[in-house]
């Protein structure tokens, strides 16, 4: 049998997810609305529902017109203006990120964040005291041992899984996996109430919502006598869409797999996988590789069965990597080039309202606001219907195609409305793109178009521009060297709209690392475009513009 990866287990990491989380936000906005059940519409869509609403049998991705049969009484409020949203996401998450030493820690979307606590801990092992574990201190500051929390180290915060008592009378050695583990279940209640108190949100560390935390403890390798570790005990019978990390088409790929049928819907669960007869990272690969999927997706999955995940927290980004906006349009709504301008006009003004929240500073207010970064490259994508195979039905297409041109600099024009930068921009760089990937006047019919500014380039502070020369300044010069490419996303198994499918007009702003599904990479797929730096001639990579950059900067060279 294929070997397990090795788990790093010198690292700590929490995960949390919030709960019900837009339906919170209006929650915390009107409180008398705790009491009610409260369902938070898209289209014509449940796109979450708070607890109350799920105590009445609501769920989340649920039609509108069922909530309403199964529970008159729902409170339902519109959730398509997704400001408010983003807005309480990057709140709570700069709150949480002001605890955490060393800053690594994540956002995945709009409701998880991972947070790499090891150093926190580390110290905090260091500070316990042996003789009397029930009256510990957690120090959340180095700098003041004053600041932090007391609590119980004889016992986990939150449930274990499986179940375990206190154990003040089995004492840990300090340093092992399982005390490191138990001071970090006490951060994350620490985290998780004052994210209660100070923001009004509450939030869910590993499983079992609402608002509870879950400890998987070790055993995480299989006993000697043939006794499964408590990971593969808890994975096992789960269905393998369940596991974060593996997305519908991932999933889809390994039923048909598993159960030898062209398609299928049967329930394929994590043991299947694992003991499918010769499974392992190469028959993975074999089964999920190919064109536009990760390298080393078998490896990678292989560990995320196994509960291995050495993926490292990056350091939190104050700036998106991307900015995009779309729609997902019914048949025939998209089928003539003036509503495709119409609408193209309609999400172009988003994306210059959502540019100037997310990339502007406006806390200098003696003078102009001033951009942080600057998206390089303008992209459209769209994704056109399969028409009718020759029985009439009609297979979902889940291929994106996209097209790409330098950003034009007009866009960040404070002085000119949104509006009329939005029709400019449209007419004479969206609409181009867009005869580019749709040659015929008709005959098409589009599912869904975005529109995206890509390619961020963060402007230099006024201190790193001690030599003098602006390179960044000179690597925009360059822009008129960036050619457009098309872009055929890779053909994955079509599939039928399915409900996980995001809802609602979509706006997606990109943070470093977004944890990539292999459903989702619609946006990950860009090839890499690199420019050639004027100082040196070195062909850099975008992503690593600015630190060449600061390279240069800092060593005169
Ligand atoms: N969301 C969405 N479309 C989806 C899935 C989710 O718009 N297909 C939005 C609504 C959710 C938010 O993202 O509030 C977070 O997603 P979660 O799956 O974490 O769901 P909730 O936080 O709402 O509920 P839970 O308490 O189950 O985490
Ligand atoms: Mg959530
Ligand atoms: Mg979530």
């Amino acid at each position: 049998m294929a070997t397990v990866p090795v788990r790093n287990d010198r690292r700590i990491v929490l995960h949390l997810d919030y709960d019900c989380f837009y339906a919170s936000v209006f929650e915390v906005e009107q409180p008398a609305l705790k009491s009610q059940p409260l369902a938070v519409q898209q289209k014509q869509i449940v796109v979450t529902c708070n607890y109350e609403a799920r105590r009445r049998g609501l769920f989340k991705l649920q039609l509108i017109k069922d909530a309403k049969r199964i529970c008159p009484e729902v409170v339902i409020v519109l959730g398509e203006d997704l400001t408010k949203f983003r807005d309480a996401s990057k709140d709570i998450y700069l709150f949480i990120r002001s605890f955490i030493w060393g800053g690594r820690v994540e956002r995945l979307g709009f409701d998880e964040i991972s947070l790499d606590v090891t150093e926190m801990i580390d110290y905090n092992i260091g500070l316990l005291n042996p003789n009397d574990l029930t009256r510990s201190f957690f120090c959340l500051d180095q700098k003041d041992p004053t600041v932090g929390f007391t609590y119980d180290a004889t016992s986990f915060h939150g449930s274990t899984h499986p179940f375990r008592e206190g154990c003040a009378d089995a004492p840990r050695e300090l340093s092992s996996l399982e005390m490191r583990l138990l001071v970090g279940s006490h951060l994350m209640g620490h985290l998780r109430s004052q994210m209660e108190y100070e923001k009004g949100f509450t939030a869910t560390g590993g499983v079992h919502k609402p608002n509870q935390q879950t400890t998987l403890v070790p055993p995480y390798e299989p006993g000697s006598d043939g006794t499964e570790s408590n990971v593969t005990q808890f994975l096992d019978n789960h269905e393998i869409r369940k596991i974060p990390g593996i997305g519908s088409r991932l999933a889809q790929k390994l039923r048909i797999r598993v159960t030898g049928e062209s398609t299928s819907e049967k329930k394929v669960t994590v043991r299947d996988i694992r003991l499918y007869p010769g499974m392992g990272p190469p028959l993975l690969e074999k089964t999920l590789g190919g064109p536009g999927a990760a390298k080393g997706i078998g490896q990678r999955i292989w560990g995320i069965i196994h509960g291995v995940d050495n993926t490292e927290v990056l350091e939190g980004r104050d700036l998106p990597t991307q900015i995009s906006i779309e729609d997902s349009y019914g048949r025939g709504r998209l089928d003539n080039v003036e509503n495709v301008r119409r609408e193209l006009i309609v999400l172009t003004k988003s994306l210059i309202r959502r540019m100037r929240t997310d990339l502007l500073d406006k806390s200098d207010d003696k003078g102009q606001p001033r951009w942080l970064a600057h998206p390089r490259t303008l992209r459209l994508s769209t994704r056109p219907r399969n028409a009718p195979e020759t029985d009439g039905v009609r297979t979902y297409n889940s291929n994106r195609i996209s097209r790409s041109t330098p950003l034009p600099s007009s866009i960040f024009n404070l002085d000119e409305s949104i509006d009329s930068l939005a029709e400019r921009i449209v007419r004479d760089h969206a609409m181009l793109m867009f005869r580019k990937l749709h040659a015929e006047k008709s005959g098409w019919d589009l599912g869904l178009m975005n529109i995206a500014v890509t390619n961020m380039v963060e402007s230099a502070g006024d201190q790193k521009q001690s030599s003098g020369r602006d390179i960044g300044k000179m690597f925009r010069q360059q822009e008129s060297t960036l050619r457009e490419w098309t872009v055929q996303e890779p053909v994955g198994q079509p599939h039928e709209v399915s409900s996980d499918e995001p809802v609602g007009l979509e706006e997606t702003t990109e943070w470093a690392n977004e944890w990539e599904d292999g459903d989702e990479n619609g946006d990950g797929d860009v090839p890499l475009l690199s420019v050639e730096c004027p100082l040196c001639g070195a062909a850099i990579p975008h992503f690593a513009q600015q630190a060449h950059e600061i390279y240069h900067a800092s060593d005169g060279n």
